[in-house]
């Protein structure tokens, strides 16, 4: 008896999700993005200095490991800060994209035995009707390696990808912090 019970429960779940499904397709709510901005940011002042030390043909063990970097390479970083607004059910950003970095990570700065430190997340959650803001000293778009200067005024396009599949373009504009 317990048995069929359990298999009849079951069936009803079954339908309940299918029917959640038919009405997911018909939403057109989810995760849209409002005030974004990247932190402005210059690809070259390391470079800039290393080449001067080297010029003077003074070697610090400091310039010799910035000469790694092999002029072209950048390490110069920024992020993206914005707040993700969502009317429909809770979804996730997964994946950030931008053509102006190498690299393009989803953070969050978490608090580790008292020093502030930067983390990659698999995803940032949005709840159902609710919002989660990217901003400084929290959840941000981390951009590595710069493929230009990120100078005031500029845009900056990320694409962003939700859990539910969709896809965001954001035009963000370059701020001074
Ligand atoms: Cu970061």
């Amino acid at each position: 008896m317990r048995r069929i019970a359990i298999f009849i429960t079951a069936a009803f779940v079954a339908l309940a999700l299918a029917g959640c499904g038919a009405n997911q397709t018909t939403q057109t709510g989810g995760i849209t993005v409002r005030d974004p901005w990247v932190r402005a940011a210059m690809m070259n002042v390391a470079g800039d200095q290393s080449g001067a030390m080297g010029n003077m043909g003074q070697s610090t063990p400091m310039a010799g490991m910035s000469d790694h970097g092999h002029g072209s390479e950048s390490s110069a970083v920024s992020a993206a800060y914005m707040v993700l607004v969502n009317n429909g059910a809770a979804d996730a950003i997964v994946k950030a994209e931008s053509d102006v970095a190498k690299s393009v990570e989803l953070h969050n700065v978490i608090m580790e035995n008292n020093v502030m430190q930067m983390r990659q997340v698999e995803a940032i959650e949005v709840p159902a009707n609710g919002q989660v803001e990217l901003k400084p000293g929290s959840f941000h778009v981390m951009l590595i390696g710069l493929n230009r200067d990120l100078k005031e005024g500029d845009e900056v396009t990320i694409t962003l990808t939700t859990r539910s599949g969709k896809t965001i373009e954001v035009k963000a504009p370059v701020r001074k912090p």
